[in-house]
C-alpha cells in the first residue's frame, strides 16, 4: 500500500526519535547526536570534530570563520567545534570526546607543540584520521597524525628581517645602531618557535643589538605589559619585532602613550614596528599610516585546504604529509620593492589608502 508523504515523514521521525532515546538510555548522549546527524535526510554527512586552540587574535577568528564556512551543513558536513581557550588540557578533552562520538575526522589546531602523543595514539587506535592545522605537533611517531597544513613561520620571520635589512641599508642605518626587541608569541607554539628562530638567526647574521625577548602571548594586552616593562628597563630601543599584529597594535598604543612616534625614520627618533598576519584591518591601516613598517603575511584561510585533504582521504588517496602555504610581505612604503632570500625573489606588496579596500580578509 502506498503511504502519503506526511505519513512517511512521521514514521521517519518516530524511528529517529526512538534511536535517539535508545542511545541516550545507553549513556551515549553525544554518540546519539552524531548518528542522528549522519542519518538525517537519508544522506550521510561527514562529521568533523575541530579543536580550535582559542580566540586570542584576529588571525584566529578568521581561521575559525574559514573552517566554519567550509564545514557547513550545506556542504554536507557536520562540524563539532570546540574552543579550548588556550588550554591544552581542554584540547585533549575535546579530542577524547570526538573519539567517543566516533567522528569521521579530527582536525586539531594545537596551542603548543608537545604533549600530544597519548591522545593522538587514542585517535589512531580508534581509526580516526587526524589533520593538524596551523601550528605543528612534536610527536615521537609521525604516524600519529595524517598530515599538517599551515605556514612556514621561520620563513615569515626571515622575510620580515630581510625587508628590514634592505631598508636599513637603503637609509644608511648601521647594524650596531639597530636596538631591537622581540615581543614573542605563545611560548612553545610553532608560530613562536619559528618566528623567534628566524629573528634570532637574522639578527645574529646582521649584527643587530638584540635588547630583549619578552613574551606577549599573541595578545594585545600581554604585549602592552611587555612593552611597558621594556620601556622601564631600556631607553635605547628603536625597533620592535612583534610576533603578530594584535601585539603590534598594543605596542603602538604603549609607545604613543609614552610620547613616542611609531615609524620607520629611526635615525630621527621614530620607533619602527614590524609584525605578522596582515589579517587585522586596524593593523593594515597602521601599515598604510606608517605606524607599522612591514607585515609578514600569515594566511588563516585553511578551511578549503583542510576540506581538500578530507576529500582526498575520502577518495582513498594519500595527501602530502606537510603542506606549506605561500605567503607575501606587506609594506606601506615602496622603499624596498622586493627582497632576495634563499635564491628566491619575493616582491613586496605595498598598500595605500586605495588598495586597502581590496583587502582579502
Ligand atoms: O600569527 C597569531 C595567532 O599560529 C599562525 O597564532 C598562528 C598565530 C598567528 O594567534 O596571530
Amino acid at each position: 500500500m502506498m503511504m502519503d508523504r506526511p505519513s512517511v515523514k512521521i514514521i521517519y521521525i518516530m524511528i529517529i526519535a526512538s534511536l535517539c532515546c535508545l542511545m541516550a538510555a545507553c549513556g551515549g548522549k553525544d554518540a546519539g547526536a552524531v548518528s542522528d546527524i549522519k542519518e538525517k535526510g537519508g544522506k550521510e554527512r561527514i562529521v568533523v570534530g575541530f579543536s580550535q586552540l582559542g580566540a586570542e587574535s584576529d588571525w584566529r577568528s578568521a581561521n575559525t570563520e574559514s573552517m566554519k564556512s567550509v564545514f557547513s551543513k550545506e556542504n554536507g558536513y557536520e562540524l563539532i567545534f570546540d574552543d579550548a581557550q588556550q588550554k591544552q588540557t581542554n584540547q585533549i578533552t575535546a579530542i577524547r570526546s570526538f573519539i567517543q562520538q566516533d567522528v569521521d575526522y579530527i582536525v586539531l589546531a594545537p596551542v603548543t607543540e608537545t604533549g600530544w602523543d597519548t591522545v593522538l595514539s587514542e585517535a589512531k587506535e580508534a581509526g580516526i584520521p587526524v589533520i593538524i592545522v596551523d601550528r605543528q605537533v612534536d610527536v615521537s611517531d609521525e604516524s600519529l597524525f595524517t598530515c599538517w597544513v599551515g605556514s612556514d613561520f621561520e620563513l615569515e620571520a626571515r622575510k620580515v628581517c630581510m625587508w628590514m635589512s634592505y631598508f636599513f641599508n637603503k637609509k644608511g642605518i648601521k647594524s650596531e645602531d639597530v636596538h631591537i626587541v622581540d615581543i614573542q608569541g605563545t611560548i612553545g607554539s610553532t608560530a613562536q618557535i619559528g618566528r623567534t628562530k628566524g629573528f634570532d638567526d637574522m639578527a645574529n647574521l646582521y649584527g643587530w643589538d638584540v635588547v630583549a625577548h619578552e613574551p606577549g602571548d599573541f595578545t594585545k594586552s600581554k604585549a602592552k605589559e611587555a612593552m611597558f616593562a621594556i620601556l622601564r628597563n631600556y631607553d635605547n630601543v628603536n625597533v620592535v619585532f612583534c610576533e603578530n599584529d594584535n601585539e603590534a597594535l598594543g605596542v603602538i598604543e604603549v609607545l604613543e602613550a609614552s610620547g613616542k612616534k611609531c615609524g620607520s625614520d629611526i635615525t630621527n627618533g621614530e620607533i619602527m614596528v614590524v609584525s605578522f598576519d596582515g589579517v587585522n584591518k586596524a593593523a593594515v591601516s597602521s601599515l598604510v599610516a606608517g605606524k607599522i613598517s612591514c607585515i609578514g603575511e600569515c594566511n588563516p584561510l585553511h578551511g578549503p585546504r583542510v576540506e581538500s585533504i578530507i576529500r582526498k582521504l575520502a577518495r582513498g588517496q594519500e595527501p602530502y604529509k606537510y603542506q606549506y602555504v605561500n605567503e607575501k610581505i606587506f609594506a606601506g612604503t615602496s622603499a624596498v620593492p622586493s627582497i632576495m632570500l634563499g635564491g628566491k625573489e619575493y616582491k613586496v606588496t605595498v598598500f595605500n589608502e586605495e588598495t586597502l579596500y581590496e583587502w582579502p580578509y
